[in-house]
């Protein structure tokens, strides 16, 4: 058996591809594309909602976001080794992040003018991005699916938090309520985006599914977000800001109106409300983290040099 025999073998038996496997150019390619962009969203998503660490309103509200924060740093971490398995370098890659060579999610190119984002971030954002990754702890990428297992259970406290902070504030004051509605209206199209472009536009979900890195289309997965948020929705009291989202008994489905692909794909080449002020913000982070990198290194060549006297 040749070596692309024993891969699709392997993938034909629904298991695990590992780093010293060998594994198609295109397939290492695509998973360090779709792992890096993953990467760079979690570190530039602590971005819309850090914005609101300073100003949570109560200490218990702080510490609940300075964790989540954290988090999302965390995730970024075990995304870039992950990464790393397939023979890519982390500071390589923040490089392309920086140059704009890389692409990270649409959702984290729109502000956060209002607290009630937090909540919203919380419940809509972190609902899809469970949608979307929970089938990807079943990746055929061993480092990428362990990974995704740990990520999911600390997004699900993530959505969570966003939910009952969204409780409390609709169980509060009117002014409260208009807030949350405000934000849901902000954020709900461009959650529906996160999904990516409807499969007939999507270039890698067929390779992508074949390989069993997807295990579910764009559309799949967005429908799927939409049938879960809407009874939630009618819990909180909020109206999701679309006309045209109804029961359809036939598909046993809501049907929905589709989001503003022309300005997704404005958001995704970087005319987004806040892309350059995100990247130029972590531009800003890595430059002043320089020292810290060249500390690091001096520290880990002193120890080599005494281990090896
Ligand atoms: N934004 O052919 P497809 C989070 C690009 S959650 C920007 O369908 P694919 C947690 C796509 O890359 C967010 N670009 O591509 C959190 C491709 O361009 P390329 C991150 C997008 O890869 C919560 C082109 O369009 N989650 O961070 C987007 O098969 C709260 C054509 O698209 C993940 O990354 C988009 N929304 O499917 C953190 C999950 N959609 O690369 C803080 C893992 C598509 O050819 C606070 N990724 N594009 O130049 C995936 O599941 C997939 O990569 C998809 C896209 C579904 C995103």
């Amino acid at each position: 058996m040749d070596h692309q025999d024993r891969f699709d073998a392997t993938i034909a038996a629904d298991q695990r591809i590992e780093p010293r496997d060998w594994m198609p150019e295109a397939y290492r390619r695509t998973l360090i594309r779709q792992i890096a962009q993953h990467a760079h969203s979690e570190i530039i998503g602590m971005q819309p909602e850090g914005n609101w660490i300073t100003r949570a309103p109560s200490l218990r509200r702080k510490a609940i976001l300075l964790a989540k924060v954290q988090d999302e740093a965390g995730h970024g971490m075990y995304l870039y080794a992950a990464a790393e398995t397939l023979g890519v370098d982390r500071e390589e890659l923040t490089e392309l992040l920086i140059a704009g060579k890389q692409k990270y999610s649409s959702i984290f190119n729109y502000p956060t003018p209002s607290y009630a984002d937090v909540g919203v971030i919380g419940w809509l954002v972190d609902g899809a991005a469970i949608c979307n990754q929970v089938p990807l702890c079943r990746c055929s990428y061993g480092p990428y699916a362990r990974a995704m297992i740990r990520i999911c259970k600390e997004e699900s406290f993530h959505q969570r938090q966003g939910y009952e902070l969204l409780m409390a504030m609709t169980s509060g004051t009117d002014a409260q309520r208009a807030m949350v509605q405000e934000s849901v209206n902000r954020f709900w199209w461009p959650s529906l985006m996160m999904f990516g472009p409807p499969d007939d536009d999507s270039p890698n979900t067929a390779q992508s599914m074949a390989w069993n890195i997807k295990r579910h289309t764009n559309d799949e997965l967005r429908q799927r977000f939409v049938d879960m948020t809407v009874p939630q929705a009618a819990a909180l009291g909020v109206t999701l800001p679309d006309p045209g989202l109804r029961w359809n008994p036939e598909r046993g489905k809501h049907d929905f109106t589709q989001p503003d692909w022309d300005e997704f794909m404005a958001v995704v080449k970087g005319s987004g409300p806040c892309n350059a002020q995100r990247v130029a913000h972590r531009k800003r982070a890595h430059d002043e983290g320089a020292w810290v990198r060249e500390a690091a290194s001096a520290y880990a060549a002193k120890r080599a040099g005494r281990a090896a006297a």
